[in-house]
């Protein structure tokens, strides 16, 4: 007997389209045609690799360790991939994808140089339509975004752009050929993370660098250094039960969830400036994080995080004015993404650099010579924006995407995303999203993020086969739920504080909506795995017609 439910299923030219080929498509393709489905990727780039495609400027780096920024789906590759260093530089990632775009034969199903522009549900025919820049068109029963959460660069629209002669360079977007900047006076707008690792390595080169920096940020030294095969040899042995401790933890990094974790502000100050002196020794970011987990809650315990970072930074730059300058002020310490650098304070006692404070003196325009600020002009021969993304919707908001009765997932999220663990949106169906707004992504290691979506993806893929499934949608009830459910998570932290581009911040007439999911990624991945062993509870299921 026929189900009155049944929808539509027409033939379609893939069974999913993939939009991107960084960490993320990547594995979704491999997964899926392992699981016998058809899939096509579309990539904006002449070269997969995603975010180490494009991020290609001086100094890029990842700030988890290489063992951990890897793929963990096959023991053969963790086996054979050497690393050189403890914190891998952006050519070896990218030469890391490449080997696995190659060993796993994905390239024959990506399209290159090929930027998807419109995703349209056809709700009669129950399949995705598909369109690129390049003219192609296509069907998919699925669509997947792996879209990236920081691959949406932001330039700001500051006066006077179009008359500077000098050379300028986008960070998210720098050429493929060596960049010298050697006798030159170079600017550099912003101090993140991409920032703090550019300054270091421009300041070597140029004649003259002027930073201009509107809010200081926290960094933590990388204490980088070649990765002793020894050392590698010992994590390989053990990949498995690391690679497990990652998958529980609440970053994605072999740090296990302490069973009672002890409150910093119950820490006498010796013991506490102790264990602060021997993380700062050992360098890393995450692990600072993860060590005491509750600064991002008790303002008490972060204030004596923080000064202990500034007072290293006041030891560690000469001059007391610049390093007053340094010391954030604005902020609790990781509400805006603790950076991780190698030298970047020390950089600031060098005679060819200046620290230039755009609070106290904003900028009034570029000229055809340089940048003036309303007290001063300074002259440069080239300007580096590292000025940040449109983050976690900037990438999915740039395609035309339209659901259910014509739903445009941009209006549907003027007031912030609305996700269901932010794999899924209500009016969307047979859409994901790996690693979207409102799941761990960005808070973790990124690889341990995207692997668990891909997987707990192409799962419900197989279910749906398996049980002749046409149309996967997130419920409205639910995703109302999980979204009240991430911003209170939020809101009981003190992460909400700070204008970062984690609320939006960064970029003009966006709403204030603080993005990741803070619950951390094993207790995500726990909530996950229930959904599906319900039979994915908080999506609406309906079957295909029974064809005789
Ligand atoms: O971007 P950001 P990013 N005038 O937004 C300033 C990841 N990442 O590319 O703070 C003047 O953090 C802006 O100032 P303010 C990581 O997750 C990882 O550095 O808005 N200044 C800020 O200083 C990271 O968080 C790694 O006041 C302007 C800077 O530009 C994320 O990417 C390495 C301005 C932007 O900082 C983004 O980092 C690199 C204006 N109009 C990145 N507009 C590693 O793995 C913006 N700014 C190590």
């Amino acid at each position: 007997m026929n189900d009155p439910r049944a929808v539509p299923q027409a033939a379609a030219d893939f069974d999913a389209v993939i939009v991107g080929a960084g960490f993320a498509g990547l594995y979704m393709l491999h997964r899926l045609r392992e699981a016998g489905f058809t899939a096509r990727v579309f990539e904006a780039g002449d070269g997969v690799g995603g975010t180490w495609y494009w991020n290609r400027y001086p100094g890029a780096r990842c700030d988890i360790e290489s063992v951990d920024y890897s793929y963990s789906f096959s023991p053969e590759l963790e086996q054979e991939w050497q690393w050189t260093e403890r914190y891998p530089r952006q050519p070896e990632i990218l030469a890391y994808l490449n080997h696995v775009a190659d060993r796993f034969d994905l390239r024959r199903d990506i399209r290159l140089e090929t930027r998807v522009t419109v995703a349209h549900f056809d709700d009669a025919a129950g399949v995705w339509r598909i369109e690129t820049d390049r003219g192609d068109r296509c069907t998919a029963r699925y669509c997947v975004m792996a879209t990236g959460c920081l691959s949406a660069p932001k330039v700001p629209d500051l006066p006077g752009v179009e008359r500077f002669a000098g050379a300028t360079y986008l960070t998210g977007a720098w050429p493929h050929h060596e960049v010298d900047f050697t006798g030159l006076r170079v600017g550099v707008i912003g101090t993140g993370s991409t920032a703090i690792q550019v300054i270091p390595q421009v300041a070597r080169q140029a004649k003259h660098l002027t930073v201009f920096q509107r809010t200081a940020n926290f960094s933590v030294p990388a204490r980088n250094g070649p990765l002793p095969v020894a050392e590698q040899q010992r994590v390989k042995a053990g990949y498995r039960e690391r690679r497990e401790v990652s998958r529980r933890s609440l970053f994605g990094i072999p740090v296990a969830m302490p069973d009672a974790p002890r409150r910093t502000r119950d820490i006498p100050p010796a013991e506490l400036s102790a264990s602060l002196e021997a993380l700062w020794a050992q360098g890393g970011a995450m692990s600072l994080l993860a060590a005491a987990p509750d600064i991002l809650m008790d303002p008490e315990a972060n204030a004596r995080v923080a000064d202990f970072v500034r007072d290293k930074i006041r030891a560690t730059v000469k001059n007391p004015a610049v390093a007053d300058l340094l010391c954030p002020t604005t902020h609790p310490l990781g509400t805006k993404r603790l950076c991780l650098d190698t030298e970047y304070y020390e950089t600031y006692n060098r005679d060819n650099v200046t620290l230039v404070d755009l609070r106290a003196t904003p900028i009034d325009t570029l000229t055809e010579h340089g940048l003036r600020t309303t007290v001063q002009d300074y002259p440069l021969d080239a300007l580096i924006f590292a000025t940040g993304f449109d983050a976690m919707t900037g990438a999915l908001a740039a395609i035309d995407i339209r659901g259910r009765a014509g739903h445009r997932l941009r209006d549907d999220w003027a007031d912030g995303p609305h996700t269901y663990l932010g794999l899924a949106s209500a009016g969307f169906p047979n859409l994901f999203l790996i690693t979207g707004p409102q799941s761990p992504s960005v808070f973790t290691n990124m690889v341990a993020s995207i692997e668990q979506h891909v997987e707990w993806i192409a799962d419900c893929l197989d279910y749906l086969r398996a049980h002749r499934i046409a149309r996967i949608e997130a419920s409205e009830n639910a995703q109302a739920d999980w979204v009240a459910h991430t911003a209170a998570i939020a809101n009981s932290t003190l992460m909400p504080q700070a204008d970062s581009w984690y609320v939006g911040a960064n970029v003009p007439g966006k709403p204030r909506v603080f993005t990741p999911y803070l619950g951390g990624l094993g207790p995500y991945r726990q909530r996950c795995d229930q959904v599906a062993a319900q039979g994915y509870a908080g999506f609406e299921l309906t079957p295909a017609p029974i064809t005789a």
